[in-house]
């Protein structure tokens, strides 16, 4: 039998034995809460004062969430309590550990989903020393402490209390630590969206980020089945297998030379070719889309993920999915894409954006899309803020900087994310010098001000593009990532198009501008066939000569009749526009009713697309496709 030796049973003897449970569980969880702490400021992801009151609900649910975690401590009696009570901490620890060396790799924390597809691993083996900071070691300072305190009270480190009593506390502290949450949570903006995993850990703590994410990872991946059955895997072969084959027009056109892809924030179709008090709100882009190939009924195919689902299906020629943002819900899914078509070509893949690369999961989906090199705003100088409430880097900054940032040395694949022309078209100062009477000071004012100032920085880009001799080698590819008015505006955006105020009017609204310059390829034309953002890779791929055989759209110069399906359901074809909220078909050319039932066929092929297209990104079916 072990004999306590007596100095330790001296100390344990001054303080009595409830007191010893009580600073040992203390120590424990304070201790992962001052290491939540730790992560939460020393990573900057939150950059608030740390005391300051906007943190006030933050740190209320990381308390709660911590207190929840011991509340399981209370299902275990006797010695057992501290046998768990090391096990969290040290799992904690590792836990977040790991957080702190991901965040200093891609600026946010693991997922389950990461975890579990080992991408940690690859990409940042032979770095993870790197990633240390010698204050990390605070972490694991509780542990002597921890270690001593078990040694001296070894004889009484145990919590004696009756099943019942257990039971009591553990639920007593799920019934104050639930609500208390659920209230954090309401406080904070996540109530409006999540377009960031680190807007969660910044509101919610990385505990409730954890929580969260394990519970998505249970409703989305266990609760429903990922492997694809025999008849979805059929469905999907069929589709590619009986896909049209068009013509080959334009084949090659570009093959081998650069791809430059611009996508701008917010470009909507009505904004080109305008005019307002005698001046053109575009004169760049007009001049351009009259120099190239101009797509004036080019339908934006965004849902939940805004920008980063018009990169997305750019990239991959998927519709992004229906509920959520595919860049944060399967970020590392395999994915048939355009960066990895290229790579094989021999070309260098860039991203450019002058934002925070945590935002839309960027520099995680980024790796899974083959885009090698993310250039962010921590790679810009931010000399200029222009747009966006003052946040962005002004794009003239961002694409001047981007040019010359470029790796030229091989041919190349960049694609430029604008951010000035952001919601809500604010802080242009002098930058733009249209009259937008009679809508000044309103948001379609300003959104015309700022859209003039986006042109003024494309023209510059363009003569960039001339003086550093890229001009006549590269294909430059330009479009807007969605629409720009809210529906709130719909008001003044029917006046200025002199259009009735109605749905029918409102869906043929929802296009973005797309303009394909090709070298070379002489005299432009303007090409009216209904198509959408789906469609942009085939066509891409067409010109460049790649073989792209996992495209769900088509190639824009050479099918005949169009079609786009918007992610809302709506159908728009060059015959008809069907609208998913009212059910109605409408005559494209005048909006006048027509018989619904000679389309429904037709309708509900188009709109299985987009079924197929969720189900092929939640099942990862590229998975066992090298692309
Ligand atoms: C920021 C920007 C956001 O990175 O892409 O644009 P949004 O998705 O809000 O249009
Ligand atoms: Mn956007």
């Amino acid at each position: 039998m072990e004999v306590p030796s007596i100095k330790s049973n001296t100390i344990q003897n001054l303080i009595k034995k409830p007191f010893i449970g009580i600073i040992l569980m203390f120590a424990v969880f304070g201790g992962i809460f001052l290491k939540l702490l730790y992560f939460q400021f020393i990573t900057h992801i939150n950059g608030r004062p740390v005391l300051g009151s906007s943190n006030l609900f933050m740190l209320v649910s990381s308390l709660t969430a911590v207190l929840l975690i011991f509340s399981f401590v209370f299902l275990f009696s006797g010695r057992k309590t501290f046998g768990v009570l090391i096990i969290i901490d040290v799992f904690f620890t590792i836990l977040f550990i790991a957080d702190i060396l991901y965040v200093r790799y891609y600026t946010t924390a693991i997922t389950v989903p990461v975890l579990l597809a080992m991408k940690f691993l690859n990409s940042v083996e032979g770095s993870v020393i790197s990633l240390f900071n010698k204050k990390d070691i605070l972490l694991l300072l509780d542990f002597p402490f921890l270690i001593a305190l078990l040694i001296i009270f070894r004889q009484r480190a145990h919590i004696k209390l009756s099943f019942v009593k257990r039971l009591v506390v553990f639920a007593a502290v799920l019934i104050i630590t639930i609500p208390t949450m659920y209230i954090s949570y309401n406080k904070s903006d996540l109530k409006n969206g999540v377009f960031d995993n680190n807007q969660i850990i910044k509101n919610m703590g990385i505990l409730y980020f954890h929580g969260n994410d394990v519970f998505h990872f249970i409703k989305d991946g266990l609760l429903q089945s990922k492997t694809m059955t025999a008849d979805e895997k059929k469905q999907m072969d069929d589709f590619y297998a009986n896909k049209q084959v068009l013509g080959d027009k334009y084949k090659g056109v570009a093959k081998g030379m650069n791809l430059l892809i611009v996508q701008v924030e917010s470009l909507q179709g009505f904004a080109m070719n305008k005019t307002i008090n005698g001046s053109e709100v575009t004169p760049n882009l007009n001049k351009l889309a009259k120099e190239s190939f101009y797509f004036d009924n080019f339908y934006y195919q965004v849902k939940g993920g805004n920008t980063s689902d018009a990169e997305f299906l750019t990239n991959t020629s998927l519709y992004p999915i229906n509920e959520g943002a595919v860049y944060l819900r399967y970020p590392t899914h395999e994915y048939y894409s355009l960066p990895k078509a290229l790579i094989d070509r021999g070309y260098i893949t860039s991203a450019f954006h002058a934002y925070n690369p945590s935002f839309w999961n960027r520099s995680v989906m980024y790796e899974s899309l083959g885009i090698q090199n993310f250039i962010s705003y921590k790679d810009f100088n931010i000399d200029e803020f222009v747009g966006w409430g003052g946040y962005a880097l002004s794009d003239e900054s961002f694409f001047r900087q981007s040019l010359e940032k470029i790796d030229k040395t091989k041919p190349f694949y960049s694609m430029l994310i604008t951010l000035s022309s952001h919601h809500p078209y604010d802080y242009f100062g002098d930058k733009s010098d249209i009259d937008v009477k009679p809508y000044e000071k309103t948001v379609l004012g300003n959104y015309l001000g700022a859209i003039n100032y986006v042109d003024k920085c494309i023209g510059k880009l363009i003569e960039d593009l001339k003086n550093r001799n890229l001009y006549d080698n590269t294909l430059l590819v330009i479009y807007g990532d969605h629409y720009a008015l809210p529906k709130t505006q719909a008001e003044d955006l029917y006046k200025l198009e002199n259009v009735e105020p109605n749905n029918f009017n409102w869906l043929k609204l929802q296009k973005v501008p797309l303009i394909i310059h090709i070298p070379g390829v002489e005299g432009g034309q303007t090409i009216s066939t209904t198509s959408g953002q789906v469609d942009l890779l085939p066509t891409i791929a067409n010109l460049m000569d790649i073989d792209f055989p996992y495209a769900m759209g088509q190639d824009m110069l050479n099918k005949k009749e169009g079609f786009a399906l918007l992610r809302d359901y709506s159908v728009v074809t060059d015959k008809y526009l069907y609208d998913a909220s009212d059910g109605k078909v409408y005559d494209i050319k005048d909006g006048s009713l027509l018989n619904k039932d000679d389309y429904k066929d037709e309708i509900e092929k188009i709109r299985q697309l987009g079924k197929l297209s969720d189900l092929m990104i939640r099942k990862n079916a590229f998975k066992d496709i090298k692309k």
